[in-house]
């Protein structure tokens, strides 16, 4: 017997393993000055499809960081002239952490501060060389998991598992950041959906969930791609403008309620349909509880004066 969660679970897992990356989409970059020991790791890579990028000192190392925007793991040597790859670490450190770039040193010699050092500049691995095969796939394969691993924790640490929108945690860390950069007043809207309640009382909370789901997809198709939405909680929504357009944005609003009102959301044999109400507002301050408390207002008149309203 196969309970609806235990089947969610289960498709939830699909979906994360089809995101692993295979190596075909992999590319590493090996940095040796020797091109003996280059050829050697390239193979040993081409062997598991990796793609490679190459280089034999520093300056090119950064050079094909810049060419090759698919370059997942640096696999670098620090005995190479001008820079060493301690140095050639801290600087793709200042550009690159390891959710972006794994990095893993190499070295031949037996000197125990090598390691220690590419550690300190922001290396997440070390080997030395001459490496056994079986070590070095481990290492790449285990430090790219760890990589994935981490990308997917951040996903699901920023997105509202119901709808997949971004959530409230997500929106308030954005939001402080985005407000310091733009340089002018700030528009942001909250949005509620009507008598809500009244979905999941008549027609059970899967058909509420739909509604959400239904809802949610509709706004990140009118708003998603280009500005900061979220799902704040339950039935509530909120979008921070990223541009300056404040009367076409008032128009993208009421459009958005005006398409939510005529939506038939189809549950079993019924057909649903909603309202939502909108408050929002253009205001010059940094703070983005200064700029949701009065779109809240806003929010909370569109409600008394009647619901399926945008009030500005
Ligand atoms: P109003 O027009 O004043 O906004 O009325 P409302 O019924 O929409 O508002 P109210 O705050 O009374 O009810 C919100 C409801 O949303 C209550 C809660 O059970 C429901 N809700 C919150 N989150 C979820 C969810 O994830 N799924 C479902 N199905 N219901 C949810
Ligand atoms: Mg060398
Ligand atoms: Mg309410
Ligand atoms: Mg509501
Ligand atoms: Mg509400």
């Amino acid at each position: 017997y196969i309970t609806k969660e235990s089947r969610q679970a289960y498709l939830y897992l699909e979906t994360q393993l089809k995101r692993l990356p295979r190596n075909e989409d992999v590319r590493v970059l090996i940095v040796d000055d020797s091109k003996n020991t280059r050829n050697y790791i390239k193979n040993l890579l081409l062997r598991h499809k990796y793609l490679i990028a190459q280089a034999s000192d520093g300056e090119m190392a950064l050079e094909q960081l810049e060419k090759f925007d698919d370059i997942k793991v640096i696999i670098t040597d620090n005995e190479m002239p001008n820079m060493n790859g301690t140095a050639l670490t801290s600087k793709i450190r200042e550009k690159f952490n390891s959710e972006d770039k794994v990095i893993i040193g190499i070295s031949g010699t037996d000197d125990n501060r090598v390691s220690a050092n590419f550690l300190k500049n922001g290396a997440d691995d070390y080997l030395r060389k001459p490496f056994y095969p079986e070590e070095f796939y481990c290492r790449v394969s285990q430090n790219l998991d760890m990589q994935e691993n981490i990308a997917t924790i951040r996903r699901q640490a920023n997105s509202d598992y119901l709808t997949g929108l971004p959530n409230r945690r997500y929106f308030f860390e954005q939001a402080s950041n985005l407000l310091k950069r733009q340089k002018f007043a700030h528009q942001v809207a909250m949005l509620d959906i009507d008598h809500f309640k009244a979905v999941n009382d008549n027609y059970g909370h899967d058909a509420g969930d739909l509604v959400l789901k239904e809802v949610s997809r509709l706004f990140d198709t009118m708003f998603g791609k280009e500005h900061l939405i979220a799902r704040l909680g339950g039935e509530e929504f909120a979008v921070l403008f990223k541009d300056e357009q404040h009367e076409n944005n008032q128009r993208l609003l009421d459009q958005f309620r005006d398409t939510v009102s005529q939506l038939e959301i189809n549950h079993q044999q019924e057909t649903l349909k909603v309202t939502i109400s909108i408050g929002a507002i253009v205001q010059d301050t940094q703070n983005i509880d200064e700029l949701l408390k009065p779109a809240d207002i806003y929010l909370y008149q569109a409600k008394e004066q009647g619901r399926n309203r945008l009030i500005i």
